[in-house]
């Protein structure tokens, strides 16, 4: 039987620790050029380019094409998309399981929507690998990470929602006060899977306090954490020793984003995703 996690590009992931991985690219366009989210991408080339760029840009979820090509070879599929509530990615992602399966019968496939992205999606997939290793069963593998979904959560600090203004996810008034020099959006993912601001924060001291401040208040308690940063490992290094100080060691990893993310979370953005 071969079992087969995959996420779209949002995650970050390239590979799992112990099962097959895949990634469905989604793409980053201007008018002249398109970057695939995959491995090839050249990230700070994209983030240069996309700096210096004077008109619009657009993002697109993964095609049915793209989802079936990693599909390739699985009996047993764990597919975790970006949130529904942004992106196509969990449509285009349910369409192309019931072609798979309708391929080939003997499939069995479920399609997490996590209403979130980032390091939240990217610590789901790291749970499945975990429970698929550990040998439970398609049910249980199901049951458990949905479970496991509903105890974490996103939060990020964005010092841009331009790309987001612009691509009509967010409305241009949340999006205006992120244009303020200084300013950074604090929020979180909403039970919707949109963009739920919760703090203007000046300067990243504050942004720091706000993020302690906010895991005491939903009852973190020393789980697991990822941070994905854009171009802003001395930040996100700084959240890690203000945690390690407070809660002792955890299992926390900092890592950049990749295309998706490091396009609409912006240079200087920061994701953290935490198990309550
Ligand atoms: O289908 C598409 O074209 C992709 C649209 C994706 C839009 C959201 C990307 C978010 C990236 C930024 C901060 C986290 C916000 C989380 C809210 C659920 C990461």
């Amino acid at each position: 039987m071969n079992i087969k996690i995959v996420c779209d590009s949002s995650s970050d992931l390239t590979k799992l620790t112990h099962t097959a991985f895949a990634s469905a690219p989604l793409t980053i366009s201007t008018n002249e050029h398109s970057f695939v989210d995959d491995d090839k991408l050249d990230i700070p080339n994209m983030i240069n380019e996309l700096a210096h760029y004077k008109g619009r840009s657009y993002t697109a979820c993964p095609s049915i094409a793209s989802w079936l090509d990693c599909f390739e070879g699985a009996d047993i599929l764990y597919v975790c998309t970006i949130t529904s509530g942004l992106s196509g990615a969990y449509n285009s992602a349910m369409s192309a399981v019931s072609q798979y399966c309708a391929d080939n019968p003997h499939v069995k496939a479920h399609v997490f929507d996590t209403l979130s992205t980032g390091p939240e999606l990217r610590m789901l997939a790291e749970k499945i690998d975990e429970l698929v290793y550990e040998g439970n069963d398609f049910d249980t593998v199901c049951r458990e990470a949905n479970e496991y979904l509903k105890r974490t959560r996103l939060f990020f600090s964005l010092e841009s929602l331009h790309n987001f203004a612009q691509n009509g996810r967010v409305s241009k008034i949340v999006a205006s006060a992120a244009g303020i020099l200084g300013i950074r959006i604090f929020g979180t993912a909403s039970a919707k899977g949109t963009l739920q601001p919760m703090h203007k924060c000046r300067g990243e001291a504050k942004v720091l306090s706000t993020i302690m401040s906010t895991l005491e208040e939903i009852g973190y308690k020393g789980g697991k954490i990822r941070i994905a940063h854009v171009q802003n490992p001395g930040f996100a290094q700084r959240i890690k020793e203000a945690l390690i100080n407070k809660y002792g060691e955890i299992s926390l990893l900092i890592y950049e984003t990749r295309g998706l993310c490091s396009y609409y979370a912006e240079k200087g953005g920061i994701l953290l995703g935490c198990e309550i």
